[in-house]
């Protein structure tokens, strides 16, 4: 099977981000990825018309605090989906498997609890060299990927509300 590019995705199926509202909060972990990652996510929420003024960037030190930093995030702010950029490559001990574990699990808990997309942009990689492929380079961006799945998620959420909107009209005529 190929690998997928992450920055491949067909516009003409992507939503207008006009006056959408976005977190992302980045590990600082790995940082030549992780700023690679955050380049590509806000130019590409920036190319679908996303706002500078409407993108709050937060930073944390590790993916671990990824989910706490997201929680952040969507407890003192407007945003309508929260993107979170790390990258966990692995090394000689177990750790690699319990920070995964961790934010993959924090991550789903918070798309649980609250009711706006988490995104998870996140590379989890046994190499340095998977990861710079895939922050820019011949698998393109997770960057992109989120940014483009929150977009899509956003829209789905205020679709959503339309239609609960909608049904209460109906009920009440
Ligand atoms: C400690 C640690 C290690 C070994 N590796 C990574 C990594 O590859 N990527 C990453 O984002 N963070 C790593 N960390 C830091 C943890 O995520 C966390 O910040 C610390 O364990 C402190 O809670």
């Amino acid at each position: 099977m190929s690998t997928k590019n992450l920055s491949e995705y067909n516009a003409d199926f992507v939503p207008s981000a006009y006056d959408m509202k976005f977190g992302i909060i980045v590990s600082g972990w790995n940082n030549e990825v992780t700023s690679a990652l955050l380049a590509g996510a806000v130019k590409t929420l920036e190319r679908f018309k996303a706002r500078e003024d409407n993108i709050i960037i937060k930073y944390v030190p590790g993916s671990f605090e990824l989910t706490l930093g997201a929680q952040y995030i969507a407890e003192y702010t407007d945003v309508e989906a929260v993107i979170c950029l790390g990258c966990v490559i692995q090394g000689e001990t177990p750790h690699f498997n319990y920070i995964c574990q961790g934010v993959t699990q924090g991550i789903t808990q918070l798309n649980i609890e609250y009711n706006i997309p988490f995104i998870f942009g996140i590379l989890t990689t046994l190499t340095q060299e998977q990861a710079t492929d895939r922050s820019g380079g011949r698998y393109g961006n997770k960057g992109d990927e989120a940014a483009i799945t929150a977009i899509k998620m956003v829209a789905l959420m205020r679709e959503m509300e339309k239609e609960t909107d909608f049904s209460c009209i109906t009920k009440t005529e």
